[in-house]
């Protein structure tokens, strides 16, 4: 891939910018910031990277230490959160709390910015910590605030329209479909479903967060123009918004960072060599493997997994399936084959490799044994398995994914199956409906033509010359 900009390209003559990045919590966050952090670094820039530990899950304190490893350069600035009260650890989820954390601390950020050298250019930070940090950056700090928006255009544009959706419905929480200006109707059950409870801590960050985005100094998207031309259009002509920031689609990240290269490309190849699952794909025909995992985020149900189980075993298909049993990796001590149920990993062996490790996932999707991803159709994993020509099967969970499943829909480079929910016992879906979804998809040519032509828009995007690479210059010229 002709992805990566020469070293300097865009600070020949100027002394370099200095970004200080503050980081939130999950892979789902870190992985993209990790990703536009080696990005930028190849390309000249000076780099501080905000680090809270200890991190909330084992892979993201790896991959944190990957980055500083593989960049001395890049300074890292210690911070230290306050402890949270009683009444906010009731909230269960442990990386809502961690967000919650990082906000409540935000304030000591200005002393720790303010104290960084060379001067900072500007901050760039998560969506989840944006109505904690832009006050701190503009107001104490006087410098401009980015946001790197971790999930897809569309739930972006949802997240700028909501306050406005909640003063005209005169109402504290999501109460029915909302009609985003310049996107169009979004039926109520498409969005992060905790938004229809209004004392959670979820809905009350998204709702300061989505009013306090209107004053960032940009918007700086994983995604490419020619995936969400007519959001990226809306929003970007102050439709959804009025006078909504600069939004510059930066994406797709992956394919920026140098540690990774788009399959069949010469490249990179990174070391992976040894990793017996990718062993395991070189032996099996090119296409025929399906991918199952559902990401980093949350465990599914027993019965539901054993469903699973029963479809891949009944599609005839070979495949590779990450099962994941618990929410924070540190706690899974489950049995895998106690799991997938009795004496089912004897009956697949050869045609299924199961496992409840973290795999790593861009070498899998990039490798041409893999033929389709059943995915949660996190952002991440969606623009991993678009960037390597593998069509989705979306099934998506909770939170954003929803809306994301509605980008696949909608730009043809996989299937959503709109009533495989993951709520309520009787939703379960059945063996039988999953192996005759995955023989169908995997036999679906339009599919394949067209994540096909996805992937080669991608690649083109960040190409010296693309629509992301001049995005990324830009943005670059606005910082001093
Ligand atoms: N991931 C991985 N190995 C795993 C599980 C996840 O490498 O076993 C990576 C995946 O490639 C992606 C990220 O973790 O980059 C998960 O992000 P995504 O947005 O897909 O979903 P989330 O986990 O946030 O729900
Ligand atoms: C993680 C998650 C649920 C969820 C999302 C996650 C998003 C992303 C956008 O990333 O929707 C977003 C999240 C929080 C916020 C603003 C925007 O305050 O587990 O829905």
């Amino acid at each position: 891939v002709a992805a990566v900009p020469s070293s300097g390209e865009q600070v020949r003559g100027a002394p370099a910018p200095h970004l200080v990045f503050v980081p939130s919590a999950g892979m789902g966050h870190i992985q993209p910031f990790c990703r536009f952090i080696t990005a930028l670094a190849n390309m000249g820039v000076e780099i501080s990277v905000v680090t809270a530990l200890p991190t909330v899950t084992e892979a993201e304190a790896d991959h944190s230490a990957g980055l500083f490893a593989a960049f001395p350069a890049i300074r890292r600035i210690d911070f230290n959160l306050l402890p949270l009260d009683d009444a906010t650890v009731a909230e269960t989820d442990p990386f809502f709390l961690r967000w919650e954390a990082l906000r409540r601390s935000a304030h000591l950020l200005g002393p720790l910015i303010a104290g960084a050298a060379p001067r900072a250019s500007a901050i760039v930070t998560d969506v989840t910590l944006a109505s904690h940090v832009i006050p701190v950056a503009k107001n104490e700090l006087q410098i401009p605030c980015h946001i790197l928006f971790i999930s897809c255009t569309t739930m972006l544009s949802f997240l700028a329209y909501f306050p406005a959706y909640l003063d005209s419905a005169n109402a504290d929480h999501l109460v029915g479909d909302v009609d985003v200006p310049g996107i169009g109707r979004v039926p109520v059950d498409y969005p992060p479903q905790l938004l229809r409870d209004p004392d959670s801590l979820f809905t009350k960050q998204f709702i300061d967060n989505g009013r306090e985005i209107a004053r960032a100094d940009g918007l700086l998207v994983n995604t490419f123009d020619a995936l969400e031309p007519e959001v990226l259009a809306a929003l970007r002509g102050g439709k959804v918004v009025p006078g909504f920031p600069p939004v510059y689609a930066v994406g797709l990240l992956n394919l920026m960072s140098t540690t990774t290269a788009a399959r069949g490309d010469k490249v990179v190849e990174p070391v992976h060599g040894a990793s017996p699952i990718i062993g395991w794909l070189g032996e099996q025909p090119a296409r025929s493997v399906v991918y199952v995992a559902f990401g980093s985020r949350i465990a599914a149900a027993l019965e539901q997994i054993r469903e699973i189980g029963a479809g891949l075993e009944a599609s005839g298909c070979r495949f590779l399936w990450v099962v994941k049993t618990t929410v924070v990796d540190r706690q899974d001590t489950a049995e895998l084959g106690d799991v997938v149920g009795n004496g089912f990993l004897g009956r697949v062996q050869g045609r299924g490799l199961v496992t409840k490790e973290w795999v790593d996932q861009e070498a899998v999707l990039r490798h041409p044994a893999v033929g389709l991803f059943i995915s949660h159709s996190g952002w991440n994993s969606v623009t991993e398995s678009a960037t390597h020509g593998v069509p989705i099967l979306a099934w998506p969970m909770l939170g954003d994914q929803r809306l994301i499943a509605t980008v696949v829909r909608s730009g043809g480079f996989g299937l959503w199956m709109e009533h495989w929910t993951w709520e309520k016992e009787e939703s379960i879906v059945t063996g039988a409906e999953i192996a005759e979804k995955v023989k169908e998809v995997m036999g679906d040519e339009a599919i394949s033509a067209r994540v096909a032509e996805v992937r080669e828009e991608a690649i083109k995007a960040v190409a010296p010359g693309g629509s992301t690479h001049r995005s990324i210059q830009q943005f670059l010229s606005t910082l001093n």
